[in-house]
């Protein structure tokens, strides 16, 4: 059976979680604790050197790290990676946009804001700006589309609600983007969380 490493905190992990929910994978969850550390120890880093969660061990018992990897590996086949070539090549483009611009602005303040409890003051002004600077890059993507790669939901839908459904926990207000609020909506009915 799947394993799936993970902190439910994580937006990372949780992605995961949700594509194995959504394909009606049968797994087995292992919590790790990011705030204790757990994803340092030495066991842990033994299995997997990149010291991170989600990473999960395979039913042949390869294991794999990185969460757009494994949700792409996970997805092979389905209806969530596009089979036509520039809809695939789209949905790749949103999940490095995600794990490069999305993710270290939004994610890291939600983590030193909501989980941290540092106060506004002592968190990287720059955070709030490039948060700002990616919701918007989204809201204008999906003045158009109701999805970001091709015309239907795929990896990268999920990969990007993870940590936006979350983003007022890193002090961002969705209802300054209105198309994005409703595009969250849209992938959690599709994923039926919520
Ligand atoms: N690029 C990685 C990021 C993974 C990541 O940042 N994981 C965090 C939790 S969201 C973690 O394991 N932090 C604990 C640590 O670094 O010790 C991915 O997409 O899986």
């Amino acid at each position: 059976m799947l394993t799936i490493h993970g902190d439910r905190i994580s937006g990372n992990c949780l992605k995961v979680k949700w594509i194995a929910d959504h394909l009606g994978l049968a797994y087995r969850w292992v919590d790790v604790d990011v705030v204790k550390g757990e994803a340092k120890a030495p066991a842990y880093l033994a299995d997997f050197p990149m010291g991170q969660v989600p990473a999960v061990v395979l039913t042949d018992g390869r294991r794999l790290a990185q969460s757009n990897a494994i949700l792409l590996h996970l997805a092979e086949g389905s209806a969530l990676v596009p089979a036509d070539a520039f809809a695939r090549a789209e949905m790749f483009q949103w999940l490095f946009w995600e794990q490069y611009t999305h993710e270290p602005a939004i994610a890291v303040r939600r983590f030193q804001r909501h989980y941290l409890g540092k106060p506004d003051s002592e968190i990287d002004p720059a955070l709030m700006v490039k948060g700002r600077a990616a919701l918007t890059l989204m809201a204008r993507h999906l003045a158009t589309r109701d999805w970001f790669a091709g015309g239907a939901v795929s990896c990268a839908d999920v990969a990007l609600v993870a940590y936006t459904r979350v983003a007022h926990e890193g002090g961002f207000d969705l209802a300054e983007w209105p198309a994005v609020a409703a595009w969250v909506t849209r992938v959690e009915a599709v994923l039926g969380i919520g």
